[in-house]
Order: structure tokens, then sequence, then C-alpha cells
């Protein structure tokens, strides 16, 4: 018999135009990884709720990320595959965990500072994300959660929770560990090397989208922000070039000093149409899988209904463990 292997979980938002940032951040390390751990990676529709959705977007988009994580090499025999709102567990510990969360700790929370400054109208539940989060990654007993950096402070929140959580009900849940790649863990914009790519910024040549035509793609690295500069070396204090070359770096797996040695005495414009390459190398078979997989919408909802089903069994003991301890049941 095989030895327990480390359960990891983790989760996108279906909230459209996924990034390479996504995709290098995470996906990427998830699929890389997959026979070494227990896998839970999870479609989180309750928390693309915390701001507002159109509901038929809504719906496509859950069934496009379906069709993404699947396009990217999950594979359905060896990591369950699950909606958030399929298994209700989600948002019943997540309300038992924001009743045990002091208000400050949401307060301080630097993706609620920089998300609702964007908002006319602050909804609760952007509030109480992280405790909704923590309450993914608990119901698994998830050792381990893949994400990219900017996902540090929530996870430190999760341990701070159910750490506390522990203390005053006895041991219930498993203190998690983030796991962030060195390479890549923050992908920056194109037309500006100082802010992270993001999904919500749709304007044209800022993200590398994994859907996207790959001749307009091209054409948005070719003019992406670079500096007055012509050495290629991979130095942080030029942010634009840095950045070019940690997602080449991340797509053609090869060594900093060999990519160096590689585009030793080449200007900038050659590093551009190289990395253009790359990315097309990578996203032209996703695009072709997606195609695929999206054409059967049928047997994805099988499929996320299988992984529903093998969630659900996991995720309804802890809430059930966490129920008991706090006097629900
Ligand atoms: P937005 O990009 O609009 O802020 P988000 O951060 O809410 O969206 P999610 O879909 O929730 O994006 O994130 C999915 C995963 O992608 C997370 O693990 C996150 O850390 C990672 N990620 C997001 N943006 C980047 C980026 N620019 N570089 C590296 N990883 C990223
Ligand atoms: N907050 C994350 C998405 C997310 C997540 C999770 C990641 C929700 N629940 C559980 C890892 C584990 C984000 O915005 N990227």
């Amino acid at each position: 018999m095989s030895e327990r292997r480390p359960r990891v979980l983790s989760g996108i938002q279906p909230s459209g135009n996924l990034h390479i940032g996504n995709y290098l951040g995470s996906l990427q390390n998830w699929v890389l990884e997959q026979d070494r751990y227990d896998n839970f990676f999870c479609i989180v529709d309750l928390h693309a709720i915390t701001v507002p959705q159109d509901p038929a977007e809504l719906r496509q988009h859950v069934r496009e990320l379906a069709g993404l994580y699947l396009a990217c090499g999950l594979d359905p025999q060896r990591s369950t595959i699950f909606v958030q709102s399929h298994v209700s567990a989600h948002a019943e510990l997540g309300w038992v965990l924001n009743c045990q969360t002091p208000l400050g700790w949401l307060n301080r929370m630097t993706q609620f500072k920089d998300k609702s400054a964007k908002q006319e109208t602050v909804l609760a539940g952007l509030l109480n994300y992280p405790t909704l989060m923590a309450a993914d990654i608990l119901l698994y007993d998830a050792e381990f959660v893949p994400v990219g950096d900017d996902q540090r402070q929530h996870i430190e929140l999760t341990r701070d929770l159910a750490e506390r959580f522990n203390y005053l009900y006895g041991e219930t849940f498993v203190i998690p560990e983030p796991m962030i790649r060195t390479v890549a863990a923050r992908v920056m914009g194109l037309d500006d090397p100082t802010s992270k790519m993001s999904k919500s910024n749709t304007a044209a040549g800022h993200a590398i989208p994994l859907l996207g035509d790959l001749k307009k793609t091209r054409k948005a690295i070719m003019r992406a922000v670079t500096d007055s500069g012509t050495e290629i070396a991979f130095d942080e204090s030029r942010p634009g070039v840095y950045n070019l070359l940690s997602i080449y770096q991340k797509l053609t797996d090869k060594p900093r000093e060999e990519i160096e040695a590689h585009f030793a005495g080449q200007g900038y414009g050659t590093l551009k149409r190289e990395l253009a390459d790359a990315v097309e190398a990578t996203l032209e078979p996703i695009q072709a899988r997606y195609r695929e997989f999206t054409n059967d919408p049928a047997e994805l909802d099988r499929l996320l209904a299988q992984g529903a089903e093998r969630a659900a069994a996991v995720a309804n003991a802890t809430r059930d463990r966490a129920y008991t301890a706090v006097g629900l049941r």
C-alpha cells in the first residue's frame, strides 16, 4: 500500500479573464505536483460574489474555469475538482469561523483594502472573504496551500484562526502551510511592471490572457514597458525586464545563468520575441484542449458532480467536528 500523501487544497475565483499570472503562480504548480499530493482544487464561486456579478456570466465562468483546470492538465482521476457552492460545508464552516474572528484581523487584510477601495458599495462579504477562504482550507485538513505570493497574508490568517479555535475548543483543525514557488510568484502587468497582473484590470496590453488571441498577445508582449537600458539580466531594480525574464524562466524551466548567457549581447526585441514564442508554445495546446473539454458541457457537469461528492465526504466530517466543538451538535 502507498503511504498517505500530504493533502493540498487551492482555489481560483471564476471571475473570467484568467491570465498567465494565475497559471504560473498557481495552476501550473498544481499540475506539476499532482502526483505528490492528495489534491483538492476548487472553483470558488462563493468568493466571486463578494463583488457584484452578473448571474448568467458567473455560471458561464464556472464552466470556463472547470474547462481550463482540465485543459491545463488537472486530472479528475488524480485530483478532486469541484465547485465551492456545491459543497454546503464551505458556507457552514465559513459562518462558524466568522463568529470566531476578531474584526480587527479582517480590517487589516491588504486585499480587502485594495479591493474595497475600488468598490462604490463595499459588501460585508468582501470583508469576510478571508474567513470563507479559511473554511475552504481547514475543511480538508490541508497541510499545504499552493498559491501566488498575494495570498500569503490570507494563509497566515487561516493559521491564526485555526490555532485560536484549537486553543479554545480543543484540537479540531490541521494548521496549513503556504506553498509559494520562488519563480514568477508575482507576475506583473505588461503595461506597468510595478503593479500585479490582475484579472480585474481589463486594459489592452496589461495581461497575457490564457484564452486570448495569440496574435494580440504577441503584440502586447512586443509593446511591454521596459526601460532605456540594454542589458538583459535578472536585476530587480529594472522591473520591466525582470518581469519578462521571470515569465520566460518559469515557462522554459531554465536556470537564470543559462538565460542570461543566451540573451547576452541581444536587445530587448529579441527577448520579447522569444518570450512571445514561449508563451505561444504553452498556450496553444492549452487553448486546443480547452475547446475540446468545453465542447461537452454535460461531461463537464458530470465530472464536477463527482468531484463535489468526493469533496463533501471529507468536508462534512470536518464541519461536524467544528459544529460539535462549539456546541451546535
Ligand atoms: P485578481 O488578479 O483580479 O486580483 P485574484 O488575485 O482574485 O484576481 P484568483 O483567481 O483568486 O485571482 O487567484 C488565483 C490564483 O492566482 C491565486 O493562487 C493567486 O495567488 C494567483 N495569482 C493571481 N494573480 C497573480 C499574479 N499576478 N502572479 C502570480 N500569481 C497570481
Ligand atoms: N483568495 C484566493 C482564492 C481562494 C483560495 C482559497 C486559494 C479562495 N479560497 C483556498 C487557496 C485556498 C485568491 O483570491 N486568489
